[in-house]
Formats: structure tokens, C-alpha cells, sequence
């Protein structure tokens, strides 16, 4: 069963980000359906989920820790963090894009669960 892989792709995996800018966040928080309460902090991969997966193989990814693993090589992210003290809706995003290491956990060879960023 792939449920929680499904779910990560959710809230994780967007292949072709349009802008990546406050604007951004504001939309895909929501499409996703991460604002009802407001999600402090998200992180959107853009990459291919052939990518993100091989995080969960030698192909592109180490041991990290005793349960997650580390990607190899850097993925273009976007990370949309909460404005404001209050998690009720509506919900204001401030975006932070770059290139980063992600650290996943991952189940049964596939993604299930975004750590951090570095
Ligand atoms: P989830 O486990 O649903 O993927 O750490 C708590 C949540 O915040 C976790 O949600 C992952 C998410 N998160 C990001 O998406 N990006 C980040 O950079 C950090 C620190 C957390």
C-alpha cells in the first residue's frame, strides 16, 4: 500500500513550479490542502519522482541518521514558511527557493515523509 508515499507526493512533489514566490506558496499550500490550520512550514521538490524516489536507494541517496536518508545531489525546493502567529485560515506563505540536500524517511523503497533541508 502506498498511501503515505501518495500523501508525500501531496504535499512535497511539484514537477514545474510556476514562480516560486509568496504568491506560489499562498496557491499550492492551499491546493494541497495545507491550510486548514495553516501548515507552519512546507517544502515543494522540483524534481522528477524517479529523482526523489532514488533518495531511497544508493542511486541518489546516503543514510542519514539512524531512520532518514540524505540526498546525493541537490534538488531545486521551494520552502513556504507561515507569516504570522496564527494558523487559522487564511493562510499568508513567505517562500524561500534554492537548491538543497533534502532529507527524506522512506518506507518499503519510497518517500514518505520531508525532514529538512540543507
Ligand atoms: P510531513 O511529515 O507531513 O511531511 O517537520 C514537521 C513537518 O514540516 C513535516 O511534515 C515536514 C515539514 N517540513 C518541511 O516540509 N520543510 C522543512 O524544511 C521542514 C523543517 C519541515
Amino acid at each position: 500500500d502506498d498511501y503515505r508515499y501518495r500523501h508525500f507526493l501531496a504535499q512535497h512533489y511539484d514537477a514545474n513550479p510556476h514562480g516560486r514566490n509568496n504568491k506560489y506558496c499562498d496557491t499550492m499550500m492551499s491546493k494541497r490542502s495545507l491550510t486548514s490550520p495553516c501548515k507552519d512550514i512546507n517544502t515543494f521538490i522540483h524534481g522528477t519522482k524517479k529523482n526523489i524516489k532514488a533518495v531511497c536507494e544508493d542511486k541518489n541517496g546516503v543514510p542519514y541518521g539512524a531512520n532518514l536518508r540524505r540526498s546525493k545531489s541537490p534538488f531545486q525546493v521551494t520552502t513556504c514558511k507561515l507569516r504570522g502567529g496564527s494558523n487559522r485560515p487564511p493562510c499568508r506563505y513567505r517562500a524561500t527557493a534554492g537548491s538543497r540536500s533534502i532529507v527524506i524517511a522512506c518506507e518499503r523503497g519510497l518517500p514518505v515523509h520531508f525532514d529538512e533541508s540543507f
